[in-house]
């Protein structure tokens, strides 16, 4: 979570960082799904898509050149963090329409029945997806056909400035599975360990033959909603935000349980710094893409 963060800060020292959806506030989620995750276990994410990426485990060099468009990121810096993609890790997309990446995962889980692997696919989509149709007709297909799939979704309270309960009917994210017979529960998103545990459960659920399963993920974001949005919410509001800071949350806990000293934080900070001081390195040695190769794979 911690590397996480700090990336998003050098990214944002880049001279160009460009149109970026940061997620800030939303480690947990990121990282508690990964850890529930095996590798084979296709990942589709949203085009918040920076941490879970980077905790699926494309290498943060890698994901720096291709959030600034250089050629030494997975996808050459054509795909940036709308489309990032890194089969090789599990990371079968980010998805830069709202609801895009649904159906594309119910295909993905209908493979893996298919294909006999043994793995399940895991959707992470935000709550603006949940007005649309791609969630229901997901929702339908899975339940019948007991696809081995997980839909989790990130309710981080907004779609840009709308609010989730201007947006959709139900009072609950979690009814919307409820006509289809899916199990569905709603989980802290700002506790790794709770989001971990809940997408285990899930995913070997799923795995064990029981068909598909929706988790929201309840969350707080803690940054505009993209780096060229200004905030539109309440300053209240966001204020009050700060209290749900997943990182602050775990580091207070660790210590409580006398699990986490004073030089184990310093040394996991300065083994993050590093990490990400290597990224700079990696990412700013990188060239650019050759204007020639625009249209190539597109
Ligand atoms: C179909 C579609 N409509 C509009 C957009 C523009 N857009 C990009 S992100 C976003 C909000 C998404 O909200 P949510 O799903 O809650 O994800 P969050 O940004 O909160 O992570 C919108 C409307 C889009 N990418 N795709
Ligand atoms: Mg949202």
């Amino acid at each position: 979570m911690v590397l996480l963060r700090s990336f998003e800060a050098a990214l944002l020292r880049q001279p160009k960082p460009g149109f970026q959806l940061l997620s800030r506030g939303e480690e947990a989620i990121a990282v508690g799904i990964c850890a529930a995750l095996q590798r084979k276990d296709p990942f589709l994410c949203s085009g918040r898509s920076i941490g879970p990426a980077l905790a699926r485990g494309v290498p943060p060099g890698g994901l720096l050149a291709e959030l600034i468009g250089k050629d030494g990121g997975p996808n050459r810096g054509r795909a940036g963090r709308a489309h990032v993609s890194m089969p090789s890790v599990g990371l079968f997309g980010a998805h830069g329409v709202v609801g895009g990446n649904l159906t594309v995962a119910a295909g993905v889980a209908l493979a893996q029945q298919q294909l006999g692997t043994g793995a399940v696919a895991l959707c992470l989509f935000g709550d603006g997806a949940c007005g649309s149709g791609t969630l229901h007709e997901t929702l339908n297909i899975a339940a019948l056909w007991r696809l081995p799939l997980v839909l989790a979704c990130d309710n981080n309270g907004y779609a840009v400035s709308t609010a989730v309960r201007d947006a959709i009917a139900a009072p609950r994210l979690t009814d919307l599975a409820a006509p289809f017979g899916i199990p569905a529960s709603a989980v802290d998103g700002t506790d790794v360990d709770a989001v971990a545990a809940a997408v285990g459960e899930a995913v070997e659920g799923a795995r064990a033959g029981r068909g598909p399963w929706f988790l929201e993920l309840q969350c707080a974001r803690m940054a505009p909603h993209s780096t060229l949005t200004r905030e539109e919410r309440p300053p209240a509001e966001v204020e009050e935000l700060r209290g749900h800071d997943p990182i602050t949350l775990y580091e207070k806990r660790l210590r409580a349980e006398g699990i986490l000293s004073d030089a184990l934080w310093a040394g996991l900070m300065a083994e993050v710094d590093a990490e990400v001081a290597e990224a700079e390195r990696f990412a700013l040695a990188a060239v650019w893409p050759d204007p020639e190769a625009a249209m190539l794979d597109v």
